[in-house]
């Protein structure tokens, strides 16, 4: 089983404070032991970390004309061995036309034995270019998406894909309420969404946030070992400078982290990175997740975990077939 990536999120956020007491003079860190015996209930959401995930994706006809109503057929499913969570809706989004609009239709699990979901795209004149693309969620939360390609930053193409709960008992500015995406194929654009709004401090120290993203394909290999050694964040720790994407290969010097332009925009925190800076394999899909954080670098040197999304598995592109 591959269960509480807690832990994951733990070394990471280890690594950023690691940076953040090397920054300036400070409190040592003290990392008791008992982290996660009072772990907000916000955080503790990660509990079960494997997403769904989309297997394959067909249309009839495969080459459709002019007027052709196509249905889409897609294997949407979770890993039962990995997860007790079933995958319990899928919609379909589409663009018919570079200038028309994104539609969503709901999916029909078409063959429950096999969890191939359906719909229909209506019929489209000759010369079309359909694009579509799939947004599937289980019953813990957990996502699968693939991102229909925009011509760069179009801020009404965000897809939110994953949602949180409110958490009354953390502060506002670290109660993450979702995580919405959008890929131009070149870039990969988030916007992670608070109760209020995002503060450099909090009460309970410098406030944290970061985009979790695992290169390692944990579909293939769920060891944790693996998945550990190579976890990086998109990192936001205003207190310290931070923007920046951060792993365990350049710790030991902030600068040499990849920038990452990161904004506040009310109550949203919206970032844009390289997707080759994320991974250099886009096309397997990327474990992503939010997560947040407050240290007291000033005072009991404490991390305390805050909140944390559901997780998704994020495919870059969509799919698409032209109308002749
Ligand atoms: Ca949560
Ligand atoms: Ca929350």
């Amino acid at each position: 089983m591959l269960i509480i990536k807690r832990e994951n999120i733990f070394v990471i956020l280890t690594m950023i404070i690691g940076l953040a007491a090397a920054a300036r003079p400070a409190a040592a860190q003290v990392m008791p032991d008992d982290i996660f015996d009072n772990c907000p209930e916000a955080f503790g959401d990660t509990l079960n970390d494997v997403p769904p995930d989309i297997h394959s994706v067909e249309i009839t006809p495969a080459a459709p004309a002019p007027g052709e109503t196509v249905t889409v057929r897609a294997q949407i499913m979770t890993d039962k061995w990995l997860t007790v969570y079933k995958v319990e809706n899928a919609v379909l989004t589409y663009i018919a036309g570079e200038a028309a609009a994104p539609v969503d239709v709901e999916m029909k699990l078409a063959e429950p034995g096999n969890w191939i979901w359906e719909a229909q795209i209506p019929g489209q004149p000759e010369g079309t270019v359909v694009k579509y693309g799939i947004t599937a969620h289980d019953g813990t939360g957990n996502a699968v998406v693939q991102l229909i390609e925009t011509a760069g930053f179009e801020p009404g193409r965000f897809t939110d894909v994953l949602a949180d709960k409110e958490n009354k008992d953390i502060e506002g500015s670290l109660d993450l309420l979702g995580l919405a995406m959008m890929s131009d194929g070149e870039n990969y654009y988030y916007c992670e969404e608070f109760r209020t709004q995002f503060k450099w401090a909090t009460f309970r120290g410098a406030a944290i946030t970061g985009v979790g993203f695992y290169p390692q394909d944990v579909r293939v290999i769920p060891a944790h070992s693996i998945t550990e050694n190579t976890n990086a964040f998109i990192g936001y720790v205003p207190a310290i400078g931070i923007k920046s994407i951060i792993g365990l290969n350049n710790l030991k010097n902030i600068t040499q982290g990849i920038p990452v332009s990161i904004k506040v925009k009310g109550n949203k925190v919206c970032g844009r990175t390289k997707i080759s800076d994320l991974t250099d394999k886009p096309e397997r899909g990327l474990k992503m997740f939010a997560a947040t954080a407050a240290y007291d670098f000033n005072g009991t040197g404490k991390l305390n975990l805050s909140d944390s999304t559901p997780y998704a598995i994020v495919y870059f592109k969509a799919n698409k077939y032209i109308v002749k």
